[in-house]
């Protein structure tokens, strides 16, 4: 463990075993119960508040996409969000799969309407130099929907972050369905974890229900944030951070 992170108060909270198979084998876990229904109505409310505020500029911090609802740089616009990044389960589970000191790479929302939401298979963090790492990325997908394969729950292809080169070279069309692909399902409140090599995509929501996530990522501490939050951390954010949630975001 990154001996920062407990000198700052950081404590692991071990998964089960299954669950490391699951990340190292699959490459991802579902993580049940994380958000209890207090802060589940607090975080579906704060994104709604935030969509309404920011109207067309929505997400523009970091990618806007047609047919999803997305935000951007949530560090900055909620207290809500603040314990999503400390999550120590969460935290756990990202340092097993990169094994060395990481950092916030960014806090976003995505909300696929009815009809859309199809990104092409994509890896966040590219593929590795070997089968077993070193990993550049993790992402974690917090559920405040039920996630369901009617309603657009996230397509994953097991095992793929173990795979060498690059993506194109196994997959010619990378909108098309692929014959491995299954579906991050589960309960609102629940938090998917995935390597950040693992091939993964947004997938169409056919029922126009809800599903909306918010994507915490995670980054190796040696290379640059998705987000860069020295640049876009806001006074008022700054003042009520702990020193663990300044070293997570990088920000000392
Ligand atoms: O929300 C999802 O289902 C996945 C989104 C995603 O992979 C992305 O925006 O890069």
């Amino acid at each position: 463990m990154d001996a920062q992170l407990l000198q700052r108060g950081f404590t692991p909270e071990l998964l089960q075993p299954a669950q490391y198979r699951e990340l190292d084998q699959n490459g991802f876990t579902v993580l049940e119960n994380i958000i209890d229904s207090q802060w589940l109505t607090q975080l579906r409310q704060t994104f709604e508040d935030l969509i309404e505020k920011e109207g067309e500029d929505a997400g523009v911090e970091v990618a806007q996409m047609k047919g999803v609802r997305r935000l951007a740089d949530l560090i900055n616009k909620g207290e809500a969000f603040d314990a999503i990044y400390l999550q120590s389960a969460l935290l756990t589970a990202v340092y097993h799969i990169l094994q060395r000191p990481f950092k916030l790479h960014s806090l976003n929302g995505h909300d696929p309407l009815a009809n859309e939401g199809l990104q092409s298979l994509h890896a966040d963090g590219g593929q590795p130099e070997t089968s077993k790492g070193p990993f550049r990325v993790v992402n974690s997908m917090w559920m405040l929907d039920d996630f369901t394969t009617e309603n657009g729950a996230t397509r994953i292809i097991p095992g793929s972050h173990r795979k060498l080169g690059n993506i194109n070279d196994y997959i010619t069309d990378r909108m098309a369905d692929h014959p491995e692909q299954v579906h991050l399902q589960g309960s609102a409140g629940s938090v998917a974890v995935f390597n950040g090599s693992i091939w993964h995509g947004s997938y169409i929501n056919y029922s126009g229900r809800l599903r909306r996530t918010l994507h915490c990522a995670f980054i190796a501490r040696e290379f640059d944030q998705q987000t860069n939050q020295r640049e876009y951390l806001r006074p008022e954010t700054a003042e009520r951070l702990s020193p663990l949630a300044r070293y997570i975001l990088d920000v000392d």
